[in-house]
């Protein structure tokens, strides 16, 4: 599993006070699976740490998918305009990876819940595809997805899974550049699915947000809205983040084994 992350362990001395820590205890788990049990409505939001476990790099942190190289630094209009080549090649090269690559359990669980909870939805703030690979439907995908190209020229948005021409993939009908139909720094999201994400998180009883680092805005800013709407707030995460501390349970550990725990232990 090329770049994926294993779980080592909580740093000694950053446990947080009221955090569960990496060792589980029964109650905290049951704590949640009861939450979940007894929820209408349950939103979900992803980010890269759901992927982890089936071997796609984070975006921050150790190991992560631009180490020594911000974001920003390829995840924007300035990068693209500037070496379109430099940012199609790391494209190229993640859609070569990700082509290679599975669900993993913690995917699966929470395509099998779309069937379990009234309600459900499924937020997303990552571009490769494997919810829908594991079988969710209608996931919102906030920041686009890696399998779509946009042409920079007639706008035309495609779906394609084929291994594209480099350097600077072109438009079959009018020749200018395509661009990857993701979601960079500046750029707005896509407002239906946005308002979309909104709506479930002010409607839902309970929002689970799992393994984002909740830095990036505007949807980290959609747990708070959950929260503020009168939600139960769960985060399942590695490590504490700037929604743990506003969590009404932190679950810390990998997503892919921590997601079938809960899953067995709904009454
Ligand atoms: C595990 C695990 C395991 C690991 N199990 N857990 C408000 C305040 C401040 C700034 C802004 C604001 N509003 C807007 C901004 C500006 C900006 C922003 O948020 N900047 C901040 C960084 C400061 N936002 C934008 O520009 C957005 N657009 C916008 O707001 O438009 C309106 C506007 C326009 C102009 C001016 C002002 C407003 C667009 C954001 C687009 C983000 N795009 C990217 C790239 C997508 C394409 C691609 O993939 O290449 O999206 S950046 C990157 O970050 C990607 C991700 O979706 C996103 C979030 O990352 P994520 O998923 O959280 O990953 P990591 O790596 O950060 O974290 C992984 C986590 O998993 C960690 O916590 C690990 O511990 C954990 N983990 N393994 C469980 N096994
Ligand atoms: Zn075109």
């Amino acid at each position: 599993m090329a770049g994926a992350r294993r779980w080592k362990g909580w740093p000694a001395g950053t446990q947080r006070p009221g955090y569960a820590g990496p060792m589980q205890t029964d109650e905290i788990l049951n704590r949640a699976a009861g939450r979940l049990a007894s929820a209408e409505s349950v939103a979900i939001l992803t980010g890269a740490g759901v992927s982890a476990e089936s071997g796609v790099p984070t975006f921050r942190g150790h190991g992560g998918l631009w180490e020594g190289r911000r974001p920003e630094q390829l995840a924007s209009p300035e990068a693209f305009a500037r070496s379109p080549e430099d940012v199609w090649r790391f494209y190229l090269w993640r859609r070569d990876l990700l082509a290679g690559l599975r669900p993993n359990p913690g995917h699966r669980i929470l395509a099998r819940w779309q069937d379990r909870f009234p309600g459900f939805r499924l937020i997303t703030q990552n571009v490769d595809g494997l919810h829908q690979a594991a079988g969710s439907r209608e996931v919102l995908e906030l920041h686009g997805s890696l399998w779509r190209v946009r042409c920079t020229g007639c706008g035309v948005e495609t779906e394609t899974r084929e291994v594209l021409p480099g350097p600077i993939p072109t438009c079959q009908d009018c020749g200018a550049a395509l661009r990857p139909a993701v979601v960079w720094f500046g750029e707005v999201l896509p407002e239906p699915v946005l308002r979309a994400a909104l709506e479930a998180a002010r409607d839902c009883d309970l929002f689970l947000c799992i393994g984002t680092s909740s830095l990036v805005h505007p949807a980290a800013g959609l747990a708070w809205e959950a929260r503020q709407s009168g939600a139960v707030l769960i985060e399942i995460n590695l490590e504490a983040t700037p929604l743990t501390r506003s969590a009404h349970i932190a679950l810390q550990g990998p997503a892919g084994e921590i997601l079938p725990d809960l899953d067995r232990r709904i009454p």
